[in-house]
Parts: C-alpha cells; sequence; structure tokens
C-alpha cells in the first residue's frame, strides 16, 4: 500500500486530498502547525486507512528534519509527497507590502517546500521511486495587482518544479505541479488576517473550485501507470479567464 505525506493537511486543498487518498486506502502522514485539526481529520478517517500525524512549522528547518526522520516504520518508505502548505499573507502594492508578510510567504511557500523535499528526496532515490507533486498556483504563470510577492513565491514553485524535474530525471521519481486558480478554502481569510467578509467577497458572485476539485485531481495524477508523469497542470473554475479576469454576475 502507498505511502503519502500531505502539508498543509488541517484545510483546504490539502485535507481535501487527505480524505480522497484515504478512499484508496494510502498510509497517511498528515502535517500542519495546528495539532486539533489533525487530529479531528484522524478521527474522521478511522477505519479507511492509517494515519500518522506530524505536527510542525514547515519554516522550522530542524523539526522538519527531525519529524520526518522520527516517522514510525511502517510510513518512512514515503512514495508521495504533495507539497502542499503555504499561503498568501496580505495583498498590498509593492511600496506599502509588510515585511513580515513577504517572510512568511518566502518562508513558508518556498524554503519550508523545499525543507520538507530534501528531507524526502534522498529515500525515493535510495528506492528509484516516488512521485512528487508541489502545489504551485495560476499565481505562478503570471502576476497581478498587488500579488507581487505571492506571486513570487509560487513563480519560485514553478522553477523549483522545473529543477526538481530535471535533477531527478532518470532516477525513477515523478516531479509535477498542480496550478489551481480561485479555490474557496481558509486562503482569503489568512490572505486577510482573519477578515471573514472580506475573504468571503472574494468568491461572490461566481462559483469558485472547491478543494474536493483540486483533491479530485490529485488523486487522478497520483493513479496514473508509473511511465506517467503530468508535469504541468493549470485549473482554473469556468468564471476565471486568467488572475486578473474573473466573470461576476
Ligand atoms: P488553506 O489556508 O485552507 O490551507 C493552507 C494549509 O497550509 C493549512 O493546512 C495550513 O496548516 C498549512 N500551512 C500554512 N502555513 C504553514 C506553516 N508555516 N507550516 C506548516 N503548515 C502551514 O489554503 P489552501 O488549501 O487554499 O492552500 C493550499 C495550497 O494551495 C497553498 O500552497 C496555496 O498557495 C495553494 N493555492 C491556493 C489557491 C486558492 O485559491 N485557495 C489557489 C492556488 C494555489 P496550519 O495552519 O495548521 O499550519
Ligand atoms: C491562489 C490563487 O489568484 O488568489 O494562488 O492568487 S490567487
Amino acid at each position: 500500500m502507498k505511502t503519502a505525506l500531505i502539508t498543509g493537511a488541517s484545510s483546504g486543498i490539502g485535507k481535501a486530498t487527505a480524505k480522497i487518498f484515504a478512499e484508496e486506502g494510502f498510509n497517511l502522514i498528515l502535517c500542519g502547525r495546528r495539532q486539533e485539526k489533525l487530529e479531528e481529520l484522524q478521527q474522521e478517517l478511522q477505519g479507511k486507512c492509517s494515519v500518522h500525524l506530524l505536527a510542525f512549522d514547515v519554516r522550522e528547518k530542524k523539526e522538519v528534519f527531525s519529524k520526518i526522520e522520527g516517522v514510525p516504520s511502517k510510513f518512512a518508505n514515503i512514495d508521495i509527497l504533495i507539497n502542499n502548505a503555504g499561503n498568501a499573507h496580505g495583498l498590498d502594492p509593492i511600496q506599502k507590502g509588510s515585511i513580515e508578510d513577504w517572510d512568511a510567504m518566502i518562508d513558508i511557500n518556498v524554503k519550508g517546500l523545499l525543507y520538507v523535499s530534501k528531507a524526502i528526496i534522498p529515500k525515493m532515490i535510495e528506492r528509484a521511486s516516488g512521485h512528487i507533486i508541489n502545489i504551485g498556483s495560476t499565481a505562478g504563470k503570471e502576476v497581478y495587482p498587488n500579488g507581487n510577492v505571492y506571486c513570487g513565491s509560487k513563480h519560485a514553485v514553478d522553477a523549483i518544479t522545473q529543477g526538481m524535474r530535471i535533477d531527478l530525471n532518470g532516477k525513477g521519481i515523478r516531479v509535477g505541479a498542480i496550478n489551481p486558480g480561485m479555490v474557496e478554502t481558509e486562503f482569503s481569510e489568512v490572505r486577510f488576517k482573519g477578515d471573514t467578509e472580506k475573504a468571503k467577497k472574494v468568491y461572490e458572485g461566481f462559483k469558485p473550485l472547491q478543494s474536493e476539485d483540486i483533491a479530485d485531481i490529485i488523486r487522478f495524477v497520483v493513479t496514473r501507470p508509473s511511465h506517467v508523469n503530468i508535469a504541468d497542470l493549470m485549473v482554473m473554475c469556468t468564471a476565471q479567464a486568467s488572475s486578473a479576469i474573473v466573470y461576476k454576475k
């Protein structure tokens, strides 16, 4: 049975992916900072698959390595890595952006993804087998007003994904990115620092993607035969044409 490690499994896309992977019977290592949210999910998945929880902040380099190295032997061979943890922090013009927000986005979306990957890739190489999916964004393909550093972090994910695919070529490891457009999750609440009204407005007047839509695509990607690697996939809701163009009624 395959083992998958999902970062950012306490909410949104990561949580929906955990649920859909549980239907496949995968062993799951679920990561996030909020232990209580992970425990709720573990309860929900009980009986469907084996779950191991790893609560850590992807910014904490030492913890990332010690927690991943310390997984019980049943979970030690990680077949699938879903690098999903991340968020936007703020939506401000560059001249008004907060340095704390910039640090958070670069440290979590870029450096955190690298730390987790470095903790897992060597064993994938040893086993000549593995599948890494980085959750990028349409923001990694184009830049929108006030998206500056978030878009920069997701462009970095796009470049790192391509780099991983090149460097791991011939080692039996599949590497790809899934780049969603607007998905209704806790994303905008985090971006607007808990301002629920402002967050809700982002998704008013059209039907955005749901976490389950992305999870379903991730399931498709990881269940292809081993010679098939979906390298780069962009998905938007029907109302969205680009980062800046969304048809609202
Ligand atoms: P959510 O806010 O719902 O989920 C974000 C997840 O990331 C949470 O589980 C959170 O867990 C985890 N996370 C955030 N910061 C850290 C950290 N420092 N350490 C460990 N885990 C962390 O948002 P989404 O599900 O929408 O976002 C998931 C991914 O999808 C992100 O990479 C995002 O950029 C990307 N994406 C989202 C889109 C959208 O419109 N929603 C569109 C395109 C891409 P916890 O708080 O418990 O640590
Ligand atoms: C999230 C999508 O357009 O809100 O990556 O930046 S967007």
